[in-house]
């Protein structure tokens, strides 16, 4: 057998294995809440590491966790063609969100496996550590480390809220690698995720063309005030962090409403206190807020407006404020002729495509930048996502994966 026009990735196999890894780290009803580094991570990471080696790849782990499944090519010093996403979920996760791009690209080593096809530059498979950022933050971390962004040793030094650190987690877990994290080109990088939105779903399109992605702007910003009762001390003496950062969040909030009619999205999406206990004002507090546009020049002049809110949110409540940390992602970071690619495969192999934004992060923002990225998109049920309820059907998954596995080839074989 060999790799020809009508080759098509096994679904049942495919499906096999989500629904294995949707037993492990299960959440809610029909989903997981498996964070990353956590012991179900590791259960994970133990299957996918033993899928991989079944295939045939040569496994390695780097130093921030990724995971590598290697398949040599004909001329195996060429930079290898990457494919992959993260198997980490948020707290409420669903089974697709990541996890489908990192099973869909072991299903297409398997089926050149099964094709007896070796391509001719090396292909590797890819786990990103930490994408969703809702254990460490920031999130897609560990890619951004490979691209560049992040030095090793800040990225170990990740606090999580129960007082571990990233590198102490991967230590714990076996999954420190030895090998350096980045430092390396990669010929170009594959995702395929589920759209996390509602078009391809409500349009009933099979695959998303990912022409873009929507601007970004991530702050993680802290607060200091000072503990006191909360009964006899004045209104006009109070430096109540708690309420520092809940104005904060409230202002993030009111930008996200003025810029909603534009598509613009801002979130209050996490608030932390010390004490944070009855009776007592807090005077340490962490929020993290974040917003995004598909149009850069909105969403510079919305993350504009978060540094302001910042400011006036700690005067009003008497309170010291520091951006601890910011990340931007977003813009026209995917490469046209892989875009042009992988339309190409969806309309010769019969699927119904449309053009669109990325409006959620994912760790090939990082790949974008430095190497040639593009992404294809699945639908997902009504654009549900970060929730339990979050569902691709078999009859979603197949066309995408079909044009990864055709666009991959193409590329691997250019
Ligand atoms: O933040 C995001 O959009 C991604 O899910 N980490
Ligand atoms: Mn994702
Ligand atoms: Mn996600």
């Amino acid at each position: 057998m060999t790799f020809t026009p009508d080759a098509r990735i096994n679904l049942n196999r495919l499906l096999a294995d989500l629904d294995r890894s949707a037993g492990i780290g299960v959440g809610r009803e029909g989903g997981l809440s498996r964070l990353a580094l956590s012991d179900a991570d590791r259960e994970m990471r133990d299957l996918f590491v033993g899928w991989c080696r079944e295939a045939g790849l040569a496994v390695s782990v780097d130093e921030v966790g990724n995971i590598f499944g290697r398949r040599a090519g004909r001329e195996d010093d060429l930079p290898p063609v990457l494919m992959g996403s993260h198997l980490d979920t948020q707290a409420n996760g669903g089974r697709f969100d990541g996890i489908l791009g990192v099973l869909g690209a072991l299903e297409v080593v398997r089926m050149l496996n099964d094709l007896g096809h070796v391509t001719r530059r090396p292909i590797e498979i890819v786990n990103w550590t930490n994408e969703e950022g809702a254990r460490f933050s920031p999130p897609m971390l560990a890619s951004g480390c490979f691209a560049g962004e992040y030095a090793v040793e800040w990225v170990h030094e990740r606090p999580a809220d129960d007082g571990a650190t990233f590198g102490s987690e991967l230590q714990r877990i076996g999954y420190r690698g030895s090998v350096p994290a980045g430092g390396r080109v990669p010929d170009a990088y594959f995702e395929l995720h589920i759209e996390q939105g509602p078009i391809l779903d409500a349009e009933k399109v099979q695959v998303g063309i990912v022409t873009h992605a929507y601007r970004s702007h991530g702050f993680l910003v802290e607060f200091h005030g000072e503990t006191a009762h909360t009964g006899p001390w004045p209104m006009e003496k109070r430096r109540n962090a708690l309420v520092a950062a809940a104005r904060l969040l409230v202002g993030v909030d009111d930008i996200g409403w003025e810029f909603a009619p534009s598509g613009g999205k801002a979130t209050a999406a996490r608030l932390v206190a010390w004490p944070n206990k009855t009776g007592i004002l807090s005077d340490w507090s962490q929020a993290v807020c974040d917003v995004r546009h598909d149009d850069p020049s909105n969403a510079d002049s919305m993350a504009g407006k978060v540094v302001v809110a910042v400011e006036a949110a700690a005067a009003r409540a008497g309170c010291e404020a520091r951006i601890l940390d910011r990340w931007t992602w977003g813009g026209r970071i995917f490469d046209d002729a892989l875009v042009d690619s992988i339309r190409s495969h969806a309309g010769g192999l019969g699927y119904t495509h449309r053009d669109l934004p990325s409006q959620a992060g994912h760790d090939a923002y990082f790949l974008a930048r430095i190497c040639p990225t593009a992404m294809i998109f699945t639908p997902c049920r009504d654009g549900i996502t970060h929730n339990n309820a979050e569902f691709a059907a078999p009859d979603d998954i197949e066309p995408a994966a079909n044009v990864l596995l055709h666009a991959l080839v193409e590329r691997a074989d250019r």
